[in-house]
């Protein structure tokens, strides 16, 4: 196993290297180039700049989170096989500075959604919340501008404002494929990638849809049990694999985490362990790791990939802003830094028993 911290590079993230460096047994970063839009290549120069900076530091980096998908592909539509050449060259120019795994999602127009950032614990920390009214009662259009606002002008990924101000036009051509469509769409995909991926030695992780469930009418894919099988059976390759995301499936309680951690052993690369708190309706909020302070047993979700021998990447999921720090939204540094603690003693006492 090892252990990561996530990292939005230089010009995107207030926490520098030098204290990343300084988090016991962490082993790297993962990160991301964050400028280069949805459908480019990147460039070897910027990949390998990524690479110097990270390694001048004394951290590795062996994981990228995210190389984003273009809508095109995943909409299915015209010009999606040049995104799709886009991205394999970009998985080679990643293999070249020694990457070996590449987290992404499918998920369509909208990443993760919350309806408060920095929402405020009775002890003063601040963290992400979801309150199902106020999402349903929103538009992505509307969401967007309230994260705008909320986070302070912290361009979050999948909600940059010039994306957001197409949300409404973009959505409406989601309304017009259907749920069978877009899985067509994904399994192009995959097909079109997973045999570079085996040839430049990457495994693609994808990562579960967050939260688990259908919002604003778009499709789903990655989002229980079921349907990570009918996704994973589109190629058998132990190159197409799963990001096992506590905190996005956990959120549905029907989701077993440590069973779905079990059965898909060995197709799992890369894992985000969080914790959140259920509220009596449903309603949740980001917790700290432990699993006193939230909903989940923690351990059982650590035994789960200790039983069956991950050795994959960890890290460490979002975090509360604490000690009066300000900074990118679930990313602060002390909460996942003490996370990380926690998650290393539970490894190190399964390990002993
Ligand atoms: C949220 C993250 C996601 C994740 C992407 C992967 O904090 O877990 O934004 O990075 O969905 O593509």
């Amino acid at each position: 196993m090892k252990m990561i911290f996530r990292w939005f590079g230089e010009k995107f993230d207030p926490i520098p290297l030098q204290y990343i460096r300084q988090i016991p047994a962490l082993d790297g970063v993962v990160t991301t180039l964050m400028d280069i839009p949805a459908g480019e290549v990147w460039p070897l120069e910027a990949v390998q700049k990524m690479h110097r900076t990270v390694t001048d530091a004394g951290l590795r980096v062996e994981v990228i989170e995210s190389v984003n998908i273009h809508e095109d592909i995943k909409l299915g539509a015209p010009g999606r096989d040049e995104k799709i050449e886009n991205y394999i060259k970009t998985m080679k120019n990643l293999s070249a500075v020694g990457v070996k795994v590449i987290c992404y999602n499918f998920m369509p127009l909208i990443d993760w959604a919350r309806s408060h950032l920095f929402f405020e614990l009775p002890d003063g920390s601040r963290t992400m919340f979801f309150n199902r009214e106020t999402v349903l009662n929103s538009t992505p259009k509307s969401m967007g501008e309230r994260y705008a606002q909320q986070s302070g002008g912290i361009a979050l990924p999948g909600w940059e404002p010039e994306r957001v101000a197409y949300f409404d036009q973009t959505i409406k051509r989601y309304q017009e494929i259907s749920q069978e469509q877009y899985w067509e769409n994904a399994r192009y995909f995959i097909n079109a990638i997973i045999p570079w991926a085996q040839r430049y030695d990457i495994r693609m992780a994808i990562h579960p849809d967050d939260p688990p469930w259908p919002l604003f009418g778009l499709p789903r894919l990655i989002n229980n049990r079921e349907n990570i099988t009918r996704f994973l059976s589109f190629s058998q390759s132990p190159y197409h694999g799963l990001t096992l995301c506590t905190g996005s499936l956990g959120v549905d309680p029907q989701n077993d985490v440590p069973a779905i951690i079990r059965e898909f052993a060995g197709r799992i690369p890369f894992a985000h362990i969080r914790n959140l708190k259920f509220l009596e309706n449903g309603d949740f909020y980001e917790s700290a790791h432990p699993s006193q302070c939230g909903s989940f047993d923690m351990y059982e979700i650590v035994k789960a990939f200790h039983s069956s021998g991950f050795d994959g990447y960890i890290r460490p999921d979002h975090g509360r802003m604490i000690f009066g720090e300000s900074g990118r939204p679930g990313y602060g540094l002390y909460d996942r830094a003490m996370g990380i603690t926690y998650l290393t003693g539970l490894w190190e006492a399964l390990e002993k028993a």
